[in-house]
């Protein structure tokens, strides 16, 4: 791992110790983007381009590239080439929108401009335009209004799954990066802000069993498949408050009802790894995110994980009915790259 994304990670995990809402896990893999301390940054061309150009210049782009919309002016018909986004979210709130982009007219009005939407709310004309912005990347990222009334622009986001999309408006505009973030959160406008995280498990044994809480423990894996980031969570939401609980993990799963006397079923099997540096205290919130060192798994594995392998993850945690006994979270499955 190089020395910036050592330090992209500190940076990330900070931001997140930063907020106390409690975490939200989902069912379903289709969150794409993890909210983390307030903060979404998205690269533009992880999704498409359905219909869009990828060109590779102009150069300064972020990422592996940026979409350029080629194609006729859509300026009163919003809906066309769309470009959608999942974002799970912990931290509910009005999220300010900063769109990296580039429009190369002289004309700072013309080129300047694509549609935009959250949640399938109205479609939205988000523009650039100062006199700055023509022939550079740049972040100025504006709302026109039916009025016209030009306003910053933002966002609500709600807690669990949203739906960002974009849609094709003026030709010649360029998308690059975009970020969403909650006021006052650092980086609105930096490259040097990490990339959002992505929820990379699929999930199993879901729903777990009931705990004292009335709810059963969801578990999501959150970070990046791809084994050089070096960056796996697990997340784990609805414990009871204050419970005690360790991660397992296993290159099996299985089906234990009752496993060790206690409630829950036991969704790994064969070779058990009992990661004992995630301990962890569910604390208030009854949710708690613990990262993974995946260059050095535990006995009796032993080693770091490799590129194809997939690693099968389940929390054990401390339950009472009403007597102290043990349960397990929902489990889930991540193949790394
Ligand atoms: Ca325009
Ligand atoms: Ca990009």
């Amino acid at each position: 791992m190089t020395l910036i994304t050592t330090f992209q990670k500190a940076a990330r995990l900070a931001l997140a110790a930063a907020v106390i809402a409690p975490l939200i896990t989902v069912e379903t893999a289709s969150a794409q983007y993890l909210e983390d301390g307030g903060m979404i940054a998205i690269e533009i061309e992880d999704q498409g381009p359905n219909g869009w150009a990828s060109p590779s210049s102009p150069s300064g782009f972020s990422g592996d590239g940026f979409l350029r919309w080629d194609g006729p002016n859509y300026f009163s018909s919003p809906g066309n080439a769309v470009l959608t986004y999942q974002i799970l979210s912990s931290n509910p709130g009005n999220y300010t929108v900063r769109l990296r982009n580039r429009h190369d007219d002289p004309d700072p009005t013309m080129a300047n401009d694509t549609w935009v939407r959250m949640n399938n709310g109205p479609w939205i004309k988000m523009f650039s335009n100062n006199p700055n912005t023509p022939g550079n990347w740049n972040w100025e990222s504006r709302f026109e209004l039916p009025g016209p009334v030009y306003t910053n622009a933002n966002f609500d986001i709600n807690a669990g799954l949203n739906t960002l999309q974009f849609s094709a408006r003026s030709r010649g505009f360029m998308m690059d990066r975009i970020h969403l973030y909650l006021p006052g959160t650092p980086g609105g406008t930096s490259l040097s802000t990490p990339l959002s995280a992505s929820v990379i498990g699929s999930n199993y044994c879901t729903p777990a069993a009931l705990n004292s809480r009335g709810e059963w423990a969801g578990l999501n894996a959150v970070g990046f498949k791809d084994l050089g980031a070096n960056d796996l969570r697990l997340r784990v939401s609805r414990l009871p408050a204050g419970s005690v609980g360790m991660v397992l993990a296993s290159q099996s799963q299985g089906l234990t009802p009752f496993a060790g006397g206690g409630q829950g079923t036991l969704c790994v099997d064969g070779s058990v790894l009992r990661m004992e540096s995630t301990l962890f205290n569910s604390g208030a919130s009854g949710s708690r995110e613990v990262s993974v060192d995946l260059n050095s798994f535990p006995p009796p594995y032993n080693g770091a994980v490799l590129a194809g392998q997939t690693w099968n993850f389940q929390v054990w945690y401390r339950d009472a009915n009403p007597q102290p006994t043990s349960n397990f979270s929902s489990a889930t499955s991540v193949t790394f790259e």
